[in-house]
């Protein structure tokens, strides 16, 4: 749906094809113990914004373009691109991006004459990539062709799937990086489309700056091959185990750069991806848990001023629990206890069936609380504790496939003794939620490389920070800036990139005061 909107705000000029903007931040810098004294005084700093307005032919890799989420994706985007309907039991499906806040959510632009609230695509706000234009391609350590993987995968309609295969059947993922250690065993046998391999076609893990330089070759050699001026590389390959974070390793760029020549053991394919991606700046977005942005990938990415996110798509459990949790804490209802079950049938939990890579989820999992916890000091203390009850669990169960179950119980203490339970149980096919959530990481990851700020008094402009938090909004542990904690809520992370938006086009920032009806 497109939608022709025309901003008439004086902070706003275009300038070639850029749009430039004053906007005014306004904060408060709170002071005292923060627990009983707070003193608090605004602030307000003048700034330019300057976005580029052409949008470039973008392209797409993922690690990981033969699994559920990849092929998936593949087939979603082909399928909304040729326009490709398809008959189900409950009649025709015509093909659609529902679940993505790029392509198929609003937001509110203003109010009418009359005061009520007037909304418009998210996407028509300024020009952004259409997932339909995306080149997409990409490697799996499985050599599958897409049509094949695709069935693999047992997501998409049957009938859907049949149109599809014409359009991906030649379609077939470059080998990749595969270091045995870091993913379940239970994956060896799918592993038959490495790149790094010895004489004898074992894994070679002695060649670990080779292996970077295969990994940039790739990329260059896609951009090229596919006249590209932008390309973005997204994981969404298996959940890796987490590294060892090492003094002299991995904790700084240079440190990190060292072991990957030394062939160091705790360097994973991932990180491998990512420092590729950092030299040459490619935008790199981690849908996965592990920490693949050591503290020296995170320095990296600052030094060459390459835009990295992560990490672990918020798909559903932990996306209601962003929701959920805030909502209780800010209702004043203090949550006692979340426990939270999963059960799957795809390879993503056959692979986390296996400790360590478990692990991995469990902590991106956990994590999606905490600051909701520490805002709140009346309900949780040292008095009465400053912690909840939160567990994770994930089982395999291969019959169910990619309709992931999730099963959450929130049990919280209300006023004078009082107790509240709510359960919740979901079922949905994993990679169909995902799939938006790449589409939504990509869209916004390229538009945001395109934005550009200074201070009012500053000559040149800067890019945003390396690490583009303003991806939170899809992501269930949130990497943050070093020093800075993650923002996990979900309502927060939205209202922060609509905001940017409507910034950036001269707009105030949005607040519900609603004079126009609450005012005599
Ligand atoms: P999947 O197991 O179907 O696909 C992963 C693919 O990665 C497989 O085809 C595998 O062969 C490939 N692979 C493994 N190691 C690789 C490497 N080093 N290089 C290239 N390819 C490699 O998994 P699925 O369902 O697509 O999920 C992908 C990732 O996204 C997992 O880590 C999962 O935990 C994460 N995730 C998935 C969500 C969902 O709802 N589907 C939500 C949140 C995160
Ligand atoms: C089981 O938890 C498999 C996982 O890959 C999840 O499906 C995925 O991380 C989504 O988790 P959530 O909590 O966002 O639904």
């Amino acid at each position: 749906m497109s939608a022709n909107i025309k901003f008439n705000s004086k902070k706003s000029v275009k300038q070639g094809d850029s749009l430039v903007t004053k906007f005014t931040y306004e904060n408060s810098i709170v002071e005292g113990d923060g627990v009983s004294t707070f003193d608090v005084t605004p602030t307000a700093t003048d700034y330019e914004f300057k976005t580029d307005l052409k949008v470039p032919k973008t392209g797409l890799l993922l690690v990981g373009l033969g699994g559920n989420n990849g092929t998936t994706l593949v087939g979603s985007v082909l399928a909304n691109k040729h326009n490709i309907s398809f008959e189900t039991k409950e009649g025709v499906v015509k093909p659609n991006y529902y679940g993505s806040v790029t392509q198929s959510s609003t937001l509110k632009l203003g109010v009418d004459k009359s005061g009520n609230d007037v909304y418009a695509p998210f996407n028509s706000i300024l020009p952004m990539v259409h997932p339909n234009d995306l080149v997409v391609g990409g490697w799996d350590i499985s050599k599958l062709p897409l049509d094949k993987a695709m069935k693999r995968a047992q997501v998409l309609d049957v009938t859907l799937q049949q149109k599809l295969y014409p359009y991906i059947k030649d379609t077939v993922p470059m080998k990749s990086v595969y270091y045995p250690d870091f993913i379940a065993i239970n994956q060896k046998e799918r592993a038959d489309n490495v790149l790094n391999v010895d004489s004898k076609g074992e894994p070679d893990v002695n060649n670990k700056w080779r292996d970077v330089e295969r990994i940039r070759e790739d990329i260059k050699k896609f951009k090229k091959d596919n006249g590209l001026e932008k390309v973005i590389v997204l994981w969404t390959a298996n959940t890796e185990r987490y590294a060892d974070i090492i003094e002299g390793v991995n904790d700084t760029a240079d440190n990190l750069i060292a072991s990957i020549k030394n062939n160091h053991s705790e360097v994973a394919p991932s990180t491998i991806f990512a420092v590729a991606c950092i030299l040459d700046q490619i935008p790199y977005i981690n849908g996965s848990p592990q920490n693949t942005f050591v503290p020296g990938a995170i320095e990296l990415a600052e030094k060459h001023k390459s835009f990295i996110g992560g990490d672990d798509f918020k798909s559903g459990q932990t996306k209601v629990k962003s929701v959920l949790a805030q909502f209780l804490v800010d209702a004043g209802i203090r949550p006692l206890s979340i426990a939270s079950y999963n059960h799957l049938g795809n390879n993503d939990g056959y692979n986390l069936s296996s400790p360590k890579q478990f692990r991995s989820k469990e902590i991106s999992k956990s994590s999606v609380v905490d600051d909701i916890i520490e805002s709140n000091r009346i309900l949780y203390n040292k008095e009465k504790g400053d912690k909840i009850d939160h567990c994770i669990v994930i089982k395999y169960l291969p019959a169910v496939g990619d309709s992931k179950v999730a099963m959450d119980e929130y049990y919280s203490e209300l006023m004078l003794g009082g107790h509240n339970k709510i359960s919740i149980h979901n079922v949905c096919e994993d990679s169909l939620l995902a799939t938006p959530l790449i589409i939504d990481l990509v869209v916004m990851t390229e538009f945001l490389s395109r934005v550009s700020y200074k201070k009012a008094d500053e000559k040149s402009y800067s890019d945003f920070y390396a690490v583009l938090t303003l991806l939170s909004y899809w992501l269930k542990a949130p990497l943050a800036k070093p020093s800075f904690k993650p923002i996990n809520g979900l309502n927060k992370q939205r209202l922060a990139v609509e905001n940017l938006l409507r910034l950036l086009v001269g707009l105030p920032v949005n607040n519900e005061l609603r004079f126009e009806e609450r005012l005599v």
